[in-house]
C-alpha cells in the first residue's frame, strides 16, 4: 500500500469525509479537510510510540490537569509535520488563503491562565522528548468564557468550541468507568466498603499530541460525563419528558464548564466532584493500562509516576490507596507508600485564596470513605513526626495542598523564587521534616507554538543565521549573539519586529477598527487581570504620563500604544473595575488631540491563546510589574522576551532568572524585592505616604476621583480609589515612583534604535534557557524518574 501525497490525502477527506467536491466546500470543509490530512499523519506517529512504550516496558507519565489552555491544533500538527508548505499550496491552488483557513479553528480553552496553557505546553514537550506520557483531563463543553466590552465593561458569554466540528479528538466509547459520589461506608472485620449513592460515567476522548518533526505522538485523554441509564422510560411513557431525560442531562453537568476562577463561592459541590471525577476515572485508566502489562502493583512507582497539576487532583492520594486497601487487600502503610511513590506535586501559587481548602461536611458527605482515609494519612504522618503542629485536617476541612505535600515523593515550585518562598512560607514546617521533598523546576514555553508558528519573520531569520537545530534545542540561539554586533542583522531584525507591529495594527483596524500606530512603542500588557498582576499600576503610569504630555507638549516624546489583552473572574469585581477604568481612560485620552501621535490605550477584547499568538511577535516592551512575591513564575514573561521584548518588570517570579539569563542592561527593573514588600506592609499608612511623595501618582489618582474617566460618575471608581489610597495590600502606590522612573529609561533606549534592537535581540538570544524541553527533562530526571524512548 502506498501512502498518498499529503494533497491527495487533504482531497480525499474533503471528498470521502465531508461528501464535498472542491467546488461546494466551504471555508470549514477545506479546514477540516485540511486537519483530518494532519490527523491521519499524526496517527502513523502515535501509533508508532504506543507500540514502542509496550513493548520497552517504560515507566509511564501521567500528568492529572484540571485545565488545559490548548489553543489551535491545527498549525501544531503542521508545523510539527513540516507540511506547512504543502498546505499552502493545496489551499492555494483552489483559491483560499492558508492563514484564513487556519483562524477558523475555534480556540480550546479548556483552562484559565499560566496553569492551563503550561500544561499544554508540556503536553508538546513530553511529545517533543519522546517521553511516553498520558495528560488526563476533563472535556468542557464550555470552555472559557467569551469576553467583550460594553462601555468598557467586561461582558462574558459562554463559549462552545465544540459548536464546529472537532478534528482532534477520537471518542473511545468503550472506555468507560463509573466514579461514584456520597453513600455510605460499611465496616467489616476491619474491611471497609464505599456504597455510593450516585454514579456516573467517564466517556474517554483522545487527543493525539505530536511532537516536532512527528517522532514521538503522546495522548491527551479527556473526561465526558454520561448518565449510567441515561434514559427514563417509565417517565417518559407517562407523559413525563423533562424527568425522562433528568439523568442526562444532570450527569453531563459534571463536564459541562469550566470553573472560571477561584474567587467564587458557588458551585463549589460541582467542583469537588469534578476533581474527583478526573482523578478517579484517570487512576482507574492508569490501573488497568498498568495490569494489562505487569502484575505486581508493588512495582506501580517503578512504571507508573503521576504529577498533580496543582492540588485539583490531590484526592489522587487517598483514591489511590481506597483501591489497594479495599479492592486490592493491601494494608495500609504499605499501600501508602506505593501511592507515595508514584505521586509528585507541582504548586503554582502561594495565594492564601487559592490553596484549596474543602468544607469537611461537603468532603466527607461527597467522598465518606475518602476522608477517613485523608484521616488515617495525617495520624500516620503526624505518629512518624511527633514534632509536627500543623494537621491537614485543621478548622473544619481538608487542606489539599498539605495532603498533596505528604502523599508526594517531589514536590516542585515553578521558579527559584517560587519555591524558596514554599520552603519559608506555606510549606516550612513541612520542609523541615522532609527537607529533600521540595525541588525547583523553572516552567517554560514550547518554541515550536511560541515562536516557530507564530514569529515565522524571526524564525526565518534565526534559521538563516544558526541553522534550524534551534527548534528542539533552543538554547542554541545563544549562537545569534555575535550576529548581533553586524549592524546588517540588527537591521532585519529591527524589519522583522517592524512588519509584526504593522501585521497587528492591520489586522486591530480590520477587526475592532482601532487605530495602532507601528512607530510607537507597542507596551504590552498580556494576562489575567488581577489586583496582585497590577494592571492598576500600568493604567495610573498611563494617566500620568498623559498628564506631563499635556503639560508639555513639544517636548520630545517617545510615541507609545499601551496594549492590554486579559479576562477578569466574572465574580472579581475590583478586576472588572480595572477593566472598565482602562477603557474609559482609552475613551478620553485617545480622543485628546494634545496627545494625538504620542499616547494610546488598546485594551483587546477575548484574551487567549490565540490572540497572544498575534500580539507577542509585535511586542516591543513586556509589561511583568506584579507586586514581588505574587507571582509564582509567570510564562508569557518568557514568551515577549524570547520574542525580542525586554521585560519591565519586578523581581518576581522568573522575572528574577530571565534578568539572570538576559543580563541586568537589558531588562528595566524596578520596586521593591520580595522581603521589602513583607516590610513596606507593617509601615503604618505605607500609601498615603507614596502619595504624598509623588506628585503624579496624586495627580493620577485625583483625575479618577474626580470623575474626568467617568463624567457625571464620580464614584464609579471609588472602589479602587479607595483601596489605593487606604489599604493598598499589593503596594501599587509604593512601587510607582520607581516604576515611573524605569518606564522613562525605557522611552530613552527607545529613541536610540540600534540600542533597543540590540537589547531586544539579546532578549531572543539568552532566553533559550525558558523551553519547557529543559523543563520537562527536569522533571524527568529529578521527579519522574522516566527516560525518553527516543
Ligand atoms: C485555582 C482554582 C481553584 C478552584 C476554581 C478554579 C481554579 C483555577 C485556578 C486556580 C489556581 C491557579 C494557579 C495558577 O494559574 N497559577 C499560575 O501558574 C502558572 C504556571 O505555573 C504560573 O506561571 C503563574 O505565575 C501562576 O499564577
Amino acid at each position: 500500500m502506498t501512502t498518498p501525497s499529503f494533497r491527495e490525502s487533504i482531497l480525499r477527506h474533503l471528498t470521502y469525509s465531508f461528501g464535498k467536491d472542491p467546488d461546494h466546500a466551504i471555508l470549514e470543509d477545506w479546514r477540516m479537510a485540511l486537519s483530518l490530512g494532519v490527523r491521519d499523519r499524526i496517527v502513523d506517529a502515535w501509533f508508532k510510540s504506543t507500540k514502542r512504550t509496550y513493548e520497552t516496558g517504560a515507566k509511564r507519565v501521567y500528568y492529572l490537569s484540571m485545565e488545559y489552555l490548548i489553543g489551535r491544533l491545527l498549525e501544531d500538527g503542521l508545523v510539527n509535520l513540516e507540511l506547512v508548505d504543502e498546505a499552502r499550496e493545496v489551499l492555494a491552488e483552489f483559491g483560499y488563503d492558508y492563514d484564513t483557513v487556519l483562524a477558523d479553528e475555534p480556540d480550546a480553552a479548556l483552562g484559565n491562565g499560566g496553569l492551563g496553557r503550561l500544561a499544554a505546553c508540556f503536553m508538546e514537550s513530553l511529545s517533543t522528548i519522546g517521553c511516553p506520557a498520558h495528560g488526563y483531563g476533563i472535556r468542557y463543553e464550555h470552555g472559557l468564557f467569551r469576553q467583550s466590552f460594553v462601555d468598557g465593561r467586561q461582558i462574558e458569554q459562554p463559549e462552545l468550541w465544540l459548536g464546529q466540528r472537532h478534528a482532534w479528538e477520537f471518542e473511545r466509547p468503550e472506555v468507560r468507568y463509573r466514579i461514584g459520589f456520597g453513600g455510605h461506608v460499611d465496616v467489616r472485620d476491619g474491611h471497609y466498603r464505599w456504597h455510593p449513592g450516585e454514579e456516573v460515567e467517564a466517556e474517554a476522548f483522545d487527543t493525539p499530541t505530536v511532537g516536532w518533526k512527528g517522532r514521538w505522538a503522546n495522548t491527551l485523554r479527556l473526561w465526558s460525563g454520561r448518565a449510567i441509564h441515561p434514559f427514563d422510560l417509565e417517565a417518559f411513557n407517562h407523559g413525563d419528558f423533562t424527568r425522562a431525560a433528568a439523568p442526562e442531562a444532570l450527569a453531563r453537568t459534571i463536564s459541562r464548564v469550566l470553573y472560571p476562577d477561584d474567587t467564587t463561592e458557588q458551585g463549589r459541590e460541582l467542583r469537588l466532584k469534578q476533581e474527583y471525577f478526573l482523578t478517579a476515572s484517570a487512576l482507574r485508566d492508569i490501573l488497568r493500562r498498568f495490569s494489562n502489562q505487569f502484575d505486581d502493583l508493588r512495582k506501580l512507582p517503578e512504571k507508573v509516576a503521576i504529577q498533580l497539576n496543582d492540588t485539583h487532583p490531590a484526592i489522587a492520594g487517598p483514591e489511590l490507596i481506597r483501591i489497594l486497601v479495599d479492592e486490592k487487600g493491601f494494608d495500609f502503610d504499605e499501600a501508602m507508600e506505593i501511592a507515595q511513590g508514584c505521586l509528585s506535586y507541582t504548586n503554582h501559587t502561594l495565594l492564601p485564596e487559592a490553596l484549596e481548602a474543602w468544607g469537611e461536611q461537603l468532603f466527607g458527605r461527597l467522598l465518606p470513605r475518602h476522608i477517613g482515609i485523608i484521616d488515617r494519612i495525617d495520624a500516620t504522618h503526624a505518629g512518624r513526626n511527633p514534632s509536627r503542629t500543623q494537621s491537614m485536617r485543621a478548622d473544619q476541612s481538608v487542606k489539599m495542598g498539605q495532603l498533596s505535600f505528604v502523599m508526594a515523593h517531589k514536590v516542585n515550585g515553578v521558579s527559584a523564587l517560587h519555591t524558596d518562598l514554599m520552603k519559608t512560607t506555606v510549606f516550612s514546617e513541612l520542609h523541615g521534616l522532609h527537607p529533600d521533598r521540595i525541588v525547583n523546576q523553572t516552567n517554560g514555553v514550547t518554541p515550536r507554538r511560541w515562536l516557530l508558528s507564530c514569529n515565522p519573520g524571526l524564525a526565518g531569520l534565526i534559521t538563516e543565521s544558526i541553522g534550524e537545530d534551534w527548534v528542539d534545542d533552543l538554547e542554541q540561539l545563544s549562537k545569534l549573539e555575535p550576529f548581533i554586533d553586524d549592524a546588517g542583522w540588527l537591521e532585519h531584525f529591527d524589519a522583522v519586529k517592524r512588519d509584526n507591529k504593522v501585521w497587528l495594527s492591520n489586522w486591530m483596524r480590520d477587526t475592532y477598527g482601532m487605530h495602532a500606530d507601528p512607530d510607537a512603542l507597542f507596551d504590552v500588557q498580556i494576562k489575567r487581570i488581577h489586583e496582585y498582576k497590577r494592571q492598576h499600576l500600568n493604567i495610573l503610569e498611563t494617566i500620568a504620563l498623559w498628564q506631563e504630555m499635556r503639560e508639555n507638549p513639544n517636548a520630545d516624546w517617545t510615541p507609545r500604544l499601551k496594549l492590554f489583552g486579559g479576562k477578569a473572574a466574572p465574580g472579581y469585581f475590583f478586576a472588572k473595575d480595572i477593566i472598565r477604568l482602562i477603557n474609559d481612560a482609552a475613551s478620553v485620552i485617545n480622543n485628546d488631540p494634545l496627545t494625538q501621535g504620542m499616547l494610546r490605550i488598546a485594551f483587546l477584547p477575548n484574551y487567549n491563546v490565540s490572540l497572544a499568538e498575534r500580539m507577542i511577535p509585535a511586542a516591543d516592551l513586556s509589561e511583568q510589574v506584579s507586586t514581588a512575591g505574587k507571582e509564582a513564575s509567570g510564562t508569557g514573561n518568557m514568551k515577549l522576551a524570547l520574542n525580542g521584548a525586554p521585560t519591565i518588570g519586578t523581581l518576581d517570579g522568573a522575572n528574577v532568572e530571565i534578568r539572570e539569563r538576559v543580563g541586568a542592561d537589558n531588562f528595566f527593573l524596578f520596586g521593591m524585592t520580595a522581603q521589602e514588600v513583607e516590610d513596606r506592609r507593617r509601615v503604618e499608612g505605607h500609601a498615603g505616604l507614596a502619595i504624598a511623595a509623588d506628585d503624579r501618582l496624586k495627580g493620577a489618582l485625583d483625575l479618577i476621583r474626580d470623575g474626568r474617566f467617568s463624567p457625571g460618575e464620580t464614584d464609579r471608581y471609588r472602589g479602587i480609589t479607595e483601596n489605593l489610597e487606604g489599604p493598598d495590600y499589593f503596594l501599587v502606590c509604593s512601587d510607582f515612583t520607581d516604576y515611573w522612573r524605569a518606564q522613562r529609561e525605557v522611552d530613552v533606549v527607545f529613541r536610540d534604535d540600534k540600542a533597543w534592537d540590540r537589547m531586544a535581540a539579546l532578549n531572543t538570544a539568552r532566553s533559550g534557557w525558558f523551553s519547557s524541553d529543559r523543563t520537562i527533562r527536569g522533571y524527568m530526571a529529578d521527579i519522574w524518574n522516566a527516560e525518553s524512548l527516543l
